[in-house]
């Protein structure tokens, strides 16, 4: 039976919850209408911005539109802008070195400034706007815009407000066929599923680090909470410029949000979700001022910094966690007295991805405070992991913080490994391509991915990034958990450095073996695609076993799965095996982020079309009752889906992100000049600058990058890892 089918609305309550959901949402917007009265100035922005689901779709400025260059042209005229250029002293030491983020984004790129309150200079924030910006001009018109809409009768009963709201949702039943998809339009879809799951978050669950959807409540991991959905959210929000709903959740970040509580937290989800979403709006907010602009963050408002002082509140609170004999952080650390805990599990050993997930974020904050402790106890952790001196840059997926090393053999790039590999390579990007020790481990990992882990499926030849549970060299399990489906993403984003695949290639640096690199992302990100169009609500299960060969297809082996896959035939779907254990899908950002860098890095629309496709299956199946937001699943394979009656903060953060990003125009958050965190929150990349150094250098070590024993130290070339990758071509898989 054919039972994924996204289109048959009649089947799908999920619709017409959302209309209810829309129109309950209308039905409020004219009550704010009628309380409007004397607060109307004030809260007019706000209104206007909440009646955005039901208008015409308000994009998010591109920097490349007409009246995005308008305005930055006005603005510079001003001379009060960052942006302008010119307008800012930079004073202090480095005054002739450092400069505003936003440079990046100019043909001069500077160094990242720091924070205002150490001994350098720090840019101003960018929120000195023009008089059409400012909020009580914007309240003024929003009051106009308001009366206007209130004589025509547009908020004058159920009729007109039902119509909206049905006009709304109409796009579920419009035929798609055609060349002249209307991408802002799609775009915009995904920021009203953004703004359903929110609203029912702030409606049921507001304040709470857990929302669950169906049961229609909220809970805390720690006694206060942790803003863990709210802080999550936030640089979502500013790119969805959904300015009311930001401010709320920065009213409740300040006069809430208090992370001085006797708990013991995770070291790794707190920073790249906690740190990481602070830094992020730190960020946007001062460098786009006019995503989402609030007034509390303006230049000398008293708030200008909540985001940042929040930051390094936290951090000083975390940094704890790297007081261990090895300088690996332990799993845990209590945020009360910033001692780190052992973990209770696996044998009180960390998760090598948990402890070496933490540097871009670190790192950020080390350059925008000036304090070099953060960097210097981020980085020391990737030395002590290289000192293992692993076989082909492949690390087992747990480390002990007594000693650094590692426990057992395990080896994958699922959970516990991932983003130890993602990070390498973007710590690489993050310092602009300064420590060229990261893009050395990157590239001999990748090249031991590609020589131990690489298969193919049987009979339709699917690219698989294997497993190896005993080791290498040991035998290989066919698995591939959703989590991996970061890599494609990654692969790519390392061969072009962010650039176009069209840019990168005119590069004198372009090789071979960035072809097969390309060639591997295309391949897997395919593989990846098939998890979700194996299932039956089109949605992907959290693991997928493959049947391959014995013993397994080596890389070099010729291979060529379907291009497309059918559920006319659908002879493809034997080589996936999704067992019943493994078929809930937890709304897990990782295959739609590769979407997302593989439109950005090769144009290919294709990307672009599986989003969409995967983002109506989200709709029609996620979607929970009475407007309740969207829910992960137990079940993803059966229709109707059971649900799990919990909304991830990652399906606001990045899930939700990832596809507005995917249908955005490709100079929103310009890949080249940013590095995205794991949790999907945005960081500018820097310069060294005189204050920071690679702290660190490499063993001498073999071909197969095992530590030479007695060498003296010495900084190991490229040649390591370009060797391995010349091995793989002729390594068979055991
Ligand atoms: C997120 O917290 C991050 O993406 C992390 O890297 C992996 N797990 C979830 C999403 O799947």
């Amino acid at each position: 039976m054919n039972v994924r089918d996204p289109f048959n609305l009649h089947r799908s309550p999920a619709f017409s919850i959302l209309r209810v959901s829309a129109t309950r949402a209308a039905a409020t917007v004219t009550q704010r209408v009628v309380d409007a009265g004397a607060q109307a100035i004030e809260s007019g922005k706000q209104v206007v911005e909440d009646m955005s689901a039901f208008s015409i779709p308000k994009n998010v400025p591109s920097f490349t539109n007409p009246q995005r260059e308008l305005e930055n042209r006005v603005w510079g005229a001003s001379g009060v802008t960052a942006r302008s250029g010119g307008s800012h002293s930079h004073g202090g030491l480095m005054g002739g070195v450092q400069d505003r983020v936003g440079g990046f984004f100019e043909r001069d790129r500077g160094d990242l400034p720091m924070y205002k309150d150490k001994p350098y200079s720090y840019a101003a924030s960018r929120r000195h706007r023009p008089i059409w910006k400012r909020k009580r001009t914007m309240g003024l018109v929003g009051l106009l815009i308001l009366s206007a809409l209130y004589l025509f009768g547009f908020f004058g009963g159920d009729t007109p407000t039902s119509k909206r709201a049905t006009s709304t949702w109409n796009w579920l039943h419009k035929p798609e066929e055609g060349s002249n998809v209307d991408w802002l339009d799609r775009r915009e879809r995904v920021k009203e599923a953004f703004m359903l799951s929110w609203d029912a978050y702030e409606r049921y669950g507001w304040g709470y680090d857990e929302y669950h959807p169906v049961t229609k409540h909220g809970k805390q991991m720690t006694p206060k909470g942790m803003g863990w959905i709210i802080v999550d959210a936030l640089d979502t929000m500013m790119l969805m410029n959904l300015t009311s709903r930001l401010t709320h959740a920065r009213e409740w970040i300040s006069n809430t949000l208090d992370y001085n509580q006797d708990q013991e937290v995770n070291t790794f989800e707190t920073t790249i979700r906690m740190l990481g979403g602070l830094l992020s709006a730190h960020y946007l907010s001062t460098e786009f001022p006019d995503m989402a602009p609030i007034a509390d963050d303006d230049e000398g408002a008293a708030g200008e910094d909540l985001y940042l002082e929040k930051a390094k509140d936290l951090a000083d609170r975390l940094i704890g966690a790297f007081d261990s004999p090895s300088g690996v952080p332990y799993a845990s650390v209590n945020l009360k007295t910033n001692e780190g805990v052992v973990s209770h599990d696996d044998g009180g050993a960390s998760s090598t991805a948990e402890a070496a997930t933490l540097q871009l974020e670190l790192k950020y904050l080390s350059k925008l405070t000036g304090e070099t402790m953060y960097w210097e106890k981020a980085e020391h952790v990737i030395k002590v992991i290289d000192d293992n001196g692993r076989e082909d840059g492949l690390v087992p997926i747990y480390i002990y913080a007594q000693d650094g090393k590692f426990r057992g053999e395990n080896i994958r790039l699922g959970s516990r490994g991932d983003s130890y590999y993602e990070y390498l390579i973007k710590q690489y990007l993050q310092t602009s391509k300064e420590e060229p020790i990261y893009e050395e481990l990157w590239d001999e990992a990748l090249a031991g991915v590609r020589k131990h882990l690489i298969t193919y499926s049987k009979p339709s030849q699917f690219t698989v990034l294997a497993e190896r549970p005993s080791g290498l060299g040991m035998p290989m399990s066919p698995k591939m958990d959703h989590l991996v489906c970061f890599m494609p993403g990654s692969i790519a984003l390392g061969a072009t450095g962010g650039l176009t695949e069209k840019e990168a290639r005119k590069l004198p640096t372009w090789n071979k073996r960035k072809d097969e690199e390309m060639q591997l992302a295309s391949e897997l990100t395919h593989t990846c695609w098939g998890m979700y169009k194996a299932m039956a609500t089109g949605l992907a299960p959290e693991i997928a076993h493959f049947q391959i060969d014995d013993p397994p297809l080596p890389v070099s082996a010729p291979h060529k799965a379907p291009t497309t896959l059918s559920d006319e035939d659908p002879s493809w779907k034997e080589d996936f095996v999704i067992k019943p254990n493994d078929n809930h899908n937890l709304q897990r950002p990782e295959t739609v982020e590769s979407l997302f860098y593989m439109w950005r890095i090769t144009g290919d629309v294709k990307y672009r079309e599986w989003g969409w496709e995967m983002f109506k299956s989200f709709v029609n199946y996620t979607a929970v009752d009475e407007g309740g937001g969207f829910s992960s699943l137990s079940d993803a394979n059966t229709i109707p889906p059971t649900m799990r009656d919990n909304m991830e903060s990652f399906w606001l953060a990045e899930t939700l992100k990832y596809f507005y990003l995917l249908f955005s125009p490709d100079d929103l958050i310009p890949l080249d000049k940013v590095v995205i965190n794991t949790e999907a929150h945005i960081f500018p990349r820097f310069k060294l600058g005189p204050l920071f150094k690679t702290g660190w250098e490499r063993k001498p070590r073999g071909p197969d990058g095992k530590i030479l024993a007695d060498q003296p130290v010495k900084q190991v070339t490229r040649s390591v890892g370009v060797r391995a990758a010349e091995e793989v071509k002729t390594a068979g898989v055991s």
